[in-house]
Parts: C-alpha cells; structure tokens; sequence
C-alpha cells in the first residue's frame, strides 16, 4: 500500500516515500544484478599501470569497481551484468597498452 505525502513533508518520511514506491512498483523497481570477473594482464609493473588500468576499466559504463594486485598482475573488475560484458573490459584494457593473458 503507497502512503501519499505531502509535497515538502519532512525529508525523512519523503525518502521512506519513495522506497516503499521503487520496491511496490516493479516497472520502476531496477534490479541491479552485480557480476565480477578476473583477468590477468601483462605489462604492469608500477602504480602508474596500476592507475591506468583503473581509470580504462572505470570508464566503461556499468563498471563499478576495479581491483588490481599489480604483483600478481590480476585485475577484478565488479559491473553490472545488465550495463557491460567481460569482452569490453579486454579491450579496454589493450587500448590502455597492456596484454590481457
Ligand atoms: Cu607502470
């Protein structure tokens, strides 16, 4: 059941509002699936790679967190399964100059 507010009711009751809303409604309720995948990259060997690859891998939309052990040379990337696919992050990644193995 939707509670109607008041326009300007107080700010916290407004914020329930529209959770209530989002979670009742399913064509305005968004599922956001999250997926993570692993891959291991060539060609890193200093914080300055380690940067490069984030700021590649963080620029494909859907992306929301990137993780790089430079010393094994793994790079996890946690998206969005509806907004990416693996395949982009790969070429982002040899855009950057790196090898994906
Ligand atoms: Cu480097």
């Amino acid at each position: 059941m939707i509670r109607v507010l008041k326009p300007h009711a107080d700010k916290r009751s407004a914020e329930r509002f529209v959770c209530a809303f989002r979670a009742s409604d399913p064509k305005i309720e968004r599922k956001v699936v999250m997926e993570k995948t692993v891959m291991n990259v060539k060609g890193m060997t200093c914080n300055h790679c380690v940067q490069t690859i984030k700021g590649a891998l963080g620029a494909v939309p859907g992306v929301q967190q990137v993780d790089v052990l430079l010393e094994k040379g793994e790079v996890t990337v946690a998206y969005e399964e509806s907004k990416a696919r693996p395949a982009q992050f790969k070429e982002a990644v040899e855009e950057a100059g790196y090898e994906v193995a």
